[in-house]
């Protein structure tokens, strides 16, 4: 070959190895092969070995890893040539199987670190360069590994490295709302990816590369199931596929869960009750629990939905969610199972403002849930909208573990069309200040224990990942699995930093795409708050499948089912009085809190509809009707979203051409959605505020009536 063409060659490679089609299967885990050779050429030469010690398959999948991230980074030199005199070496392996200087050279390290945490240190000795990797456990190890990796994904210094790491939260757990018939519920990334059929026997290759992407950012624990529970999933036949499904995900440190539908005792198990403090129900669970356990020991324990929205559950015999709780903590309890029963309940048969009723269920029961129990509650009180207050329920239960449930999946959000990005939205939670304990009192603080010194912490995420080859279906979303994962970790960062990681890890380390994409996604979620539901607007989805506006749904059996319980819109004005002049909903919130919401001249305006009914000609802080400012606010989404485009436009010489253009399309048709919201809304409301829509305002393109008419009875995830 002359020389020419191998430069023409090595140039294509080089330059253009992202543009070449990629389909986003990898993920963040990438490992696209490092441009700038002088930093390729340094980490080349900081890693000359890898030397693994310990043989478990936890660190056989680290040396995997390490093999296919640095080949990928480095290219095919590094480690083809093995040279004589190896003076730079990567160990890695626990305490437990590292030779004695190594851990010498460590300290007191491993004490400052927990069973999951690990160390990342540099060291010379004897005229060596030596990286360590290790951790108490293995699985701290693979964590460190993948951290390892990042630092090269995203250009980082290897030298004098001193890293020390673990998370702040035990339980790291994807929920996924996925039916026995593969079927996802609000699920928008095509069919579930548990292929119940074909297991245990065929175990697809993509079950690993989950667990690979779940372990490279820490979550360990997954629900496979549906929250609404199919009792069928705890009989041999689906048993012995799950224990498949534990066997594949152990190496990663991914504990199975499984949904616990309560009247499995009934359906599956023959017996003529549910109820929490009968005998031969009680007994039922701690043998299902024991044959679960013979399966899998390392199962995790039990999620549960209880009545709520027609689940079955402890209340239908008159018994209580603690006596429900405990019934199935008592049965996984000699196994160390733990149970996360759900706070999202409330009943149609109770007329008091929705967001007010799961408060008094669980906070006066604070203390008598057994030790193994963790209540699940939704970020805000009315059920994943784009913007919600903090749910009243942090900080208010100082004796029982509360974990967090964010929704990954965008059920209310768009579907996996519209590119949101969702860590600022759980940023805006965890950094809310609950003042349960005075000033500073954040959620965060309660989830990772440190609030009420609590032993058993949990966040959990429903799931937004399908059998779409990029896995949810939109390439931006990727980031919303990721970003969910890194807060479950560490629950004080800032989305900034990992729109940044994510970024660099999935496309490149140019500042010409980093910089305005990284913007591009930080805005992104205030974008569709302001198309969908500005200034505390919520709920006005349409029915049933939530997809598209539909403020005018007014005839659903349940009252709270209907967008115009929420909005409350009449001649007078809009918005849910939630203050005690209202439902009163502020007095769940510490004082401190209730009197920021109950007062009109402090309440954040992006709160205001949430807690007050406003009149239509109420003055904005900017001097605005509240008319003119929500007519505006709408509008300000829509030129949002025109500004993604136009910022996404400029990026295709950085992007190969596959996930350029799944993204484009998807932002076009969000651009179309948005429009859509604002003219539907805008068009509704008016008929209340009788005014006209201010200038800036683009005309609607239809008429209410046709918006109106408009239906989608095939719309996914429902
Ligand atoms: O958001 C609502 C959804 C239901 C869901 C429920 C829940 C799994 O509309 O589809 O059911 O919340 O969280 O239990």
């Amino acid at each position: 070959m002359s020389k020419k063409i191998i430069f023409i060659l090595s140039f294509s490679i080089v330059f253009c190895s992202n543009l070449l089609a990629n389909d986003g299967y990898k993920l963040w885990l990438q490992y696209d092969y490092i441009k700038n050779e002088s930093l390729r050429q340094t980490y080349l030469s900081s890693i000359e070995k890898l030397v693994p010690s310990g043989n478990s398959e936890t660190i056989n999948v680290a040396f995997k890893e390490l093999k296919t991230g640095l080949e990928g980074m480095l290219g095919s030199e590094f480690l083809s040539s093995p040279k004589k005199d190896v003076k730079n070496i990567l160990t890695f392996g626990a305490k437990t199987n590292l030779p004695e200087d190594v851990i010498l050279q460590l300290g007191n390290a491993f004490n400052e670190i927990n069973n999951e945490g690990y160390i990342i240190k540099s060291y010379a000795l004897r005229g060596k360069n030596h990286i360590v990797i290790s951790g108490n456990s293995d699985v701290g190890v693979l964590y460190g590994v993948y951290n390892f990796l990042k630092l090269l994904q995203t250009n980082k210094s290897i030298e004098k490295l001193n890293i020390k790491e673990s998370p702040k939260i035990k339980a790291r757990i994807l929920n996924h709302w996925d039916n026995l018939d593969r079927t996802v519920e609000r699920g928008y990334s095509g069919f579930s990816i548990w292929d119940w059929h074909r297991l245990p026997d065929y175990l697809d290759p993509r079950y690993t590369d989950y667990a690979r992407a779940n372990a490279s950012v820490g979550i360990n624990g997954t629900v496979l199931n549906n929250v609404n529970a199919n009792a069928l999933i705890l009989t041999p036949h689906y048993l012995e596929k799950v224990e498949a499904l534990a066997n594949v995900f152990r190496p990663y440190g991914i504990k199975v869960y499984l949904t616990a539908r309560f009247s499995a005792p009934i359906e599956i198990g023959g017996l003529k009750t549910a109820d929490p403090l009968d005998t031969d129900v009680i007994n039922w669970w701690k043998e299902k629990a024991s044959e679960i356990y013979k399966r899998i020991p390392d199962f995790g324990g039990f999620v549960v939905k209880a009545n709520s929205e027609g689940q079955p559950g402890p209340q239908d015999y008159d018994r209580n969610h603690v006596d429900g709780a405990n019934l199935l903590a008592d049965a996984v309890a000699p196994f160390n199972g733990i149970v996360m029963w759900r706070a999202f309940v409330y009943s149609e048969h109770d007329a008091t403002d929705r967001a007010k009723q799961a408060y008094p269920e669980f906070v006066p029961y604070d203390g008598q849930f057994k030790d193994n129990v963790m209540i699940q509650v939704k970020n805000g009180a009315i059920d994943f909208q784009p913007r919600e207050p903090f749910h009243p329920m942090f900080g208010a239960m100082p004796k029982t573990p509360i974990m967090m449930e964010f929704q990954i999946t965008q059920e209310y959000l768009g579907f996996s069309t519209h590119s949101v990005f969702l860590p600022t939205m759980y940023e805006e939670t965890l950094q809310a200040d609950t003042y349960q304990k005075g000033k500073g009192s954040i959620v965060a603080k309660d989830l990772d224990g440190t609030l009420h010194n609590k032993r058993l912490t949990g966040m959990a995420g429903v799931s937004n990942i399908g059998n779409d080859i990029n896995w949810t279906g939109n390439t931006m979303l990727q980031a919303n699995w990721f970003g969910y994962g890194r807060l479950a970790w560490d629950p004080y960062l800032s989305a900034e930093s990992i729109a940044d990681e994510w970024l660099k890890m999935t496309f490149t380390n140019d500042k010409k795409f980093i910089e305005p994409i990284k913007k591009m996604m930080l805005n992104s979620r205030e974008a569709v708050v302001n198309y969908m539901t500005p200034l505390g607007l919520h709920h006005i989805m349409d029915t049933g499948h939530h997809y598209g506006p539909g403020p005018w749904v007014s005839d659903l059996s349940r009252p709270e089912w209907n967008p115009v319980y929420y909005h409350k819109a009449d001649s007078l004005g809009v918005g849910f009085d939630r203050t005690p002049t209202g439902s009163n909903a502020t007095e769940q919130y510490a004082p401190e809190v209730a009197k920021v919401y109950n007062d009109l001249n402090v309440i954040s305006e992006k709160d205001l509809l949430w807690f007050h009914h406003v009149p239509w000609d109420y003055k904005l802080k900017n001097g605005k009707t509240l008319w003119d400012g929500m007519a505006l606010k709408y509008q300000e989404g829509v030129d949002q979203v025109k500004t993604m485009i136009d910022t996404w436009d400029q990026m295709e010489n950085y992007v190969d051409a596959e996930r350029y253009n799944n993204i484009k399309m998807l932002l076009n048709i969000q651009y179309k959605e948005a429009k859509w919201w604002r003219d539907a809304c805008l068009l509704y409301f008016q008929q209340y505020s009788k005014m006209p829509l201010p200038q800036g305002v683009e005309k609607p393109t239809q008429t209410l009536e046709y918006f109106q008419s408009l239906k989608f009875p095939f719309a996914p995830g429902n």
